[in-house]
């Protein structure tokens, strides 16, 4: 037995995987919803109310007290925590976690008998932490392109100036809370926070979240003094250091021994969810494309050869084994689903029976989901738009013609936006909530003619956390451990008799986007 845990700080829940590198098997978990379990942080799906629909925080003490909740209940469970080896984990991206000159400190004397939450909560500097979510920062996002010139911007850190990364988000909070700027020190990701908590001392950023905040020059895998400048005076001093994802940020300091943890395993660096994921559904090796599908839906493949989207959307992240990978995130994902769900009176047994009660390409019916902001595009002002027969515009046609909709607007819309990196993926590997879905997995399989995979884990964050922590102990290749780890359980081919729908379809969509997207 040699056991590993993999941690997941996702925008709702909290998940820990503990797995056996050994067998390859997932031994036990435990997860922490944070809308029906932490209901005192007032963040319903993982974020603060705010009468700005642009503005989405949430409270990094609520992420603290999951940790201590997900290892109580382990330890309840009674997993044998003290044959743990080592551990790693990954968090949702982009977000920030602001502290002052207390944070070393209180992490270095963490006291068993407190919860974390407490402890730490005066070394928070801000108390609320912007997440991926936010679209607040358009002004931040022009200021900083202008100070560095847009294109140079998107050459040296693989992204324009997006409103949820972080760089434009540090700015914000310089601009409007200068006093709270000065207070602070240090300047974590969710993923470096959590680490830092395990080590007990400043953990570093990872080459895979440090790419998502619009400050790391990703020639030189270095923060960018010059971008630092321009976001936010003094910025490159309280950055963390930025290192690769394969490097150990710490021993497990002694606090975490009241779980019955040993102090001192190795904690490797954490990574952003979706490169921990690159790793978790084996794709860390080019060729196979990423579709996962969550309360972000994300499209994301190891790159072969440097690029960027000429239309700024897509993104170019630290692979956790090493090179770049590309990243198209898409706001509106399991969200968007579960309304459309919602407004058509249906269950989830009822969304998956439309796909066999509709036809591919939908007789023509498309709708733009941005129940929120959009990132991929860029749309500031939410609600949906509809394209198609007039009842279907009203909404009115039937739950199955409504539900497809939604779907395959989806996914042209991934086909769209993934083209930019220029690869024709023969496969695709699907994971997240939705990765269950059938209907959804042909649709995706027929969209873009290629099979899709599925593994058995949906928990592939938490899971590429766990991998690369035993691949960093064990060494070996990392194709061996996705043999072990990301094995395929089902393959759907894709339906050859579609191709010309939605090849059709596909450039009505790009029509219809790019006409309803210049009118927002
Ligand atoms: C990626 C992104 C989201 C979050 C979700 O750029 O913003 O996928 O990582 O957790």
């Amino acid at each position: 037995m040699k056991l590993f845990i993999g941690l997941d700080s996702s925008t709702q829940s909290l998940k820990a995987l503990v797995v056996d590198a050994e067998t390859g098997k997932i031994t036990a978990s435990a997860a922490v919803n944070f809308s029906s379990e932490l209901p005192k942080y007032g963040c319903p799906n993982g974020v603060l109310p705010n009468k700005d629909p642009l503005v989405k925080h949430s409270n990094p003490l609520m992420w603290l007290e999951a940790l201590d909740l997900a290892f109580s209940k382990l330890k309840d469970a009674k997993v044998p925590l003290n044959k743990v080896i080592g551990m790693s984990g990954s968090g949702q991206q982009h977000g920030s976690v602001y502290l002052n000159s207390k944070f070393k400190d209180i992490l270095a004397g963490l006291d068993k008998a407190k919860p974390l939450a407490d402890q730490i909560k005066p070394a928070l500097s801000r108390k609320t932490s912007p997440i991926w979510m936010d679209s607040s920062t358009s002004a931040e996002c022009a200021e900083i392109s202008k100070a560095i010139g847009a294109k140079k911007l998107q050459e040296l850190t693989g992204s324009p100036a997006i409103e949820r990364f972080t760089g434009p988000q540090i700015r914000k909070f310089f601009k409007t809370e200068p006093e709270n700027y000065k207070n602070t020190e240090l300047i974590h990701l969710v993923s470096s926070f959590l680490a830092s908590v395990l080590v007990g001392d400043s953990a570093p950023i990872d080459f895979g979240d440090g790419a998502g905040m619009n400050l790391l020059n990703l020639r030189t895998l270095l923060w960018d003094l010059k971008i630092c400048e321009a976001t936010a005076p003094g910025l490159i001093e309280k950055l963390p250091q930025v290192t690769p994802a394969n490097k150990v940020a710490g021993r497990l300091c002694p606090y975490f021994t009241k779980y019955g943890l040993k102090e001192g395993i190795p904690v490797l660096n954490w990574s952003g969810d979706n490169p921990s994921s690159l790793i978790g559904v084996g794709a860390g090796e080019p060729g196979t494309a990423v579709i996962s599908l969550g309360t972000s839906d994300t499209f994301f493949a190891a790159m072969t050869s440097s690029r960027i989207d000429p239309q700024g959307y897509g993104h170019v992240f630290g692979n956790p084994t090493g090179g770049f990978m590309s990243l198209i995130c898409f706001k509106n994902g399991s969200l968007a689903r579960e309304k459309v769900k919602d407004e058509c009176g249906a269950d989830w047994d009822a969304f998956e029976k439309a796909f066999s009660e509709s036809k591919p390409g939908n007789g023509g019916n498309m709708m733009l989901p941005y129940f929120v902001p959009e990132t991929t595009p860029l749309v500031l002002k939410e609600g949906a738009h509809f394209s198609g027969t007039p009842d279907f515009c009203k909404g009115r046609a039937p739950a199955a013609v409504m539900i497809r909709a939604v779907v395959e607007s989806q996914i042209l819309s991934m086909k769209l936006h993934s083209k930019w990196i220029g690869q024709d993926f023969k496969c695709i590997r699907v994971t997240g909530g939705a990765s269950k879905s059938q209907g959804i997995c042909q649709i995706i399989a027929d969209v873009f003619q290629a099979k899709v995979e599925k593994i058995s884990v949906a928990d592939s964050a938490a899971l590429g956390a766990a991998v690369r922590v035993a691949q960093s102990v064990f060494f070996g290749r990392m194709t061996e451990y996705y043999a072990k780890f990301a094995a395929a359980t089902e393959t759907i081919e894709p339906d050859k008799s579609t191709a010309a729908t939605y090849e059709k379809m596909l450039a009505k969509f790009a029509e219809f986007e790019k006409t309803q997207v210049g009118k927002l």
